[in-house]
């Protein structure tokens, strides 16, 4: 059987500004959640302090130094044949507090220069607005989303960029992984809800969340969904050629036995985990399973006539989701104590993982998109992906990543498999296609590159880029548009 990928599919890779800009304080950039959290490592989480301290290091400020070096990078990103790079565009840049009367050009120009260098060398530009940051301003005075006014100054800030670089960029996301906030692990990062003391806040779930703290998080979540619906509708009317995508992190989860009750758990799991996002964002509604939750949790959220009328009337284009894992679901209290807070639930036998405890589960990568296309029946992208592995740099400076080269091999086939199953799939755009600060760990040596960056944790290095073994295979597989993996 011939199987092959689509014509137009768009290869490529993915950023976020605040784990590769760096210049955290340059050309009146405002300070932003993400320059608040600290490195860290697997065993030591990352700390979001509520000021800068002198003891500790904030890999943000300089991270891979991306702000500088854009041209060179998107040079070696067209060297590989990227037909997209997806990107963000840190809102500090724009409006340095978030409420500001007037945006701050300096960042506005420097945006339009990095999109007119992706256009130069065909590469189309996949902007996503908010990617795990937001002004420190807003948290401090407002709470950050938890506020609806938050909903004003993320549309005002949508609106100017999408005026600015009319032309230059057609395809958007709203929120990054807008479904962490559905979960325990996700108040500051996607939520931007001030802690109430220095402490780990990155995908970690250290005590039992309150009921008002939870409350918090679902309506913080449902302004979000507003924002994003009136979004979409301003992208619409500023460019008929814009096409706006959710964005979701992909947590699927399997049943960990034939028991019903597990099967049931899993069931659960993944209606909170992807399905309450996805259907709000894709069809235009809370699903009716959302009602039972609420009321079991006894969250009462301040939901306006209006606010529903935006999320209807501002459906998403397309699906794009992040794949790295699948996790598994069990309903024994026993093997869930054991699990503790992990965000991939219990241990699955069938699978290995990663250095970081990342299983790895292609395959689960062609079930959801199965299942993703059977529910929603729009476009789908996969716009994260990849192995987080420590590289070993040869004395000729060489970087030979077989196993990262093997992780991808595997999880292209599985799409080209859910090709061939039906699933309308528009791109695929590794994740940290430039090595960059790890988001869960802070880390540089936790890397997903097809290019070596020399820094490491503790911020020493040149900053010199250096393509690795994966480059000339990621290369290769687009040049023949997948067929040579
Ligand atoms: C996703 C985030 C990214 C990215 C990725 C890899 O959740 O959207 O920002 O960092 O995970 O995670 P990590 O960097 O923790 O390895």
């Amino acid at each position: 059987m011939d199987k092959h990928f689509p014509e137009n599919f768009l290869w490529g890779g993915a950023t976020a500004a605040n784990q590769c800009e760096g210049a955290w304080n340059e050309d009146g950039k405002g300070i932003s959640t993400a320059d608040m959290l600290t490195s860290g490592s697997r065993k030591n989480p990352r700390i979001f302090t509520r000021e800068h301290r002198a003891d500790c290091h904030y890999p943000s400020h300089e991270a891979i130094d991306h702000y500088h070096r854009y041209e060179e990078d998107i040079a070696l990103f067209a060297e590989m044949g990227f037909k997209i790079f997806r990107m963000s565009i840190a809102w500090t840049r724009i409006f340095p507090n978030g409420d500001d009367a007037q945006s701050n050009r300096a960042g506005i120009e420097h945006y339009r220069k990095v999109f007119e260098t992706c256009k130069k060398y065909g590469i189309e530009p996949l902007v996503t607005l908010s990617h795990y940051e937001m002004p420190y301003h807003l948290v401090k005075e407002y709470n950050g989303w938890a506020n609806r006014k938050t909903i004003e100054f993320f549309t005002k800030y949508c609106q100017t960029v999408m005026t600015e670089y009319k032309g230059l960029v057609k395809y958007w996301l709203t929120f990054n992984e807008i479904n962490i906030l559905a979960t325990q692990f996700g108040g500051l990062a996607a939520g931007g809800i001030m802690p109430e003391a220095d402490r780990p806040v990155m995908f970690t779930a250290f005590e039992k969340e309150s009921p008002q703290a939870q409350q918090l998080r679902f309506q913080a979540l449902h302004h979000q969904f507003v924002a994003s619906g009136r979004v979409v509708q301003l992208a619409h009317a500023i460019d008929p050629e814009n096409k706006v995508g959710c964005m979701i992190a992909g947590m699927v989860q399997y049943p960990y036995s034939p028991n019903p009750m597990d099967i049931l758990e899993a069931q659960k799991s993944m209606r909170l985990g992807n399905y309450l996002c996805g259907d709000v964002m894709v069809r235009g509604e809370y699903p009716a399973f959302s009602r039972r939750y609420f009321n079991e949790k006894g969250i009462t959220l301040d939901i306006t006539e209006s606010d529903l009328e935006a999320i209807k009337k501002g459906r998403v284009d397309f699906y794009s989701f992040s794949y790295y894992s699948s996790g598994c679901v069990s309903s024994d209290p026993e093997l869930r104590k054991q699990a503790g807070n992990m965000l991939f639930g219990v241990q699955n036998p069938h699978l290995k993982a990663s250095e970081w405890g990342w299983t790895i589960d292609p395959l689960g990568l062609r079930i959801f998109l199965n299942e993703l296309y059977d529910r929603y029946q729009v476009p789908l992208m996969v716009v994260e992906n990849g192995l987080g592995a420590v590289d070993k740099v040869e004395v000729d400076g060489s970087i030979h990543d077989d196993y990262r080269i093997a992780y991808l091999r595997q999880h292209v086939v599985a799409m080209r498999e859910a090709i061939e199953d039906g699933v309308d799939l528009m791109g695929y755009t590794p994740w940290g296609c430039i090595d960059l600060v790890s988001a869960s760990t802070g880390e540089m040596e936790k890397r997903y590159g097809f290019i070596y960056v020399d820094k490491d944790d503790n911020g020493n290095g040149t900053l010199k880029r250096s393509r690795k073994d994966s480059f000339y295979w990621y290369k290769k597989l687009i040049a023949s548009n997948g067929a040579e993996y």
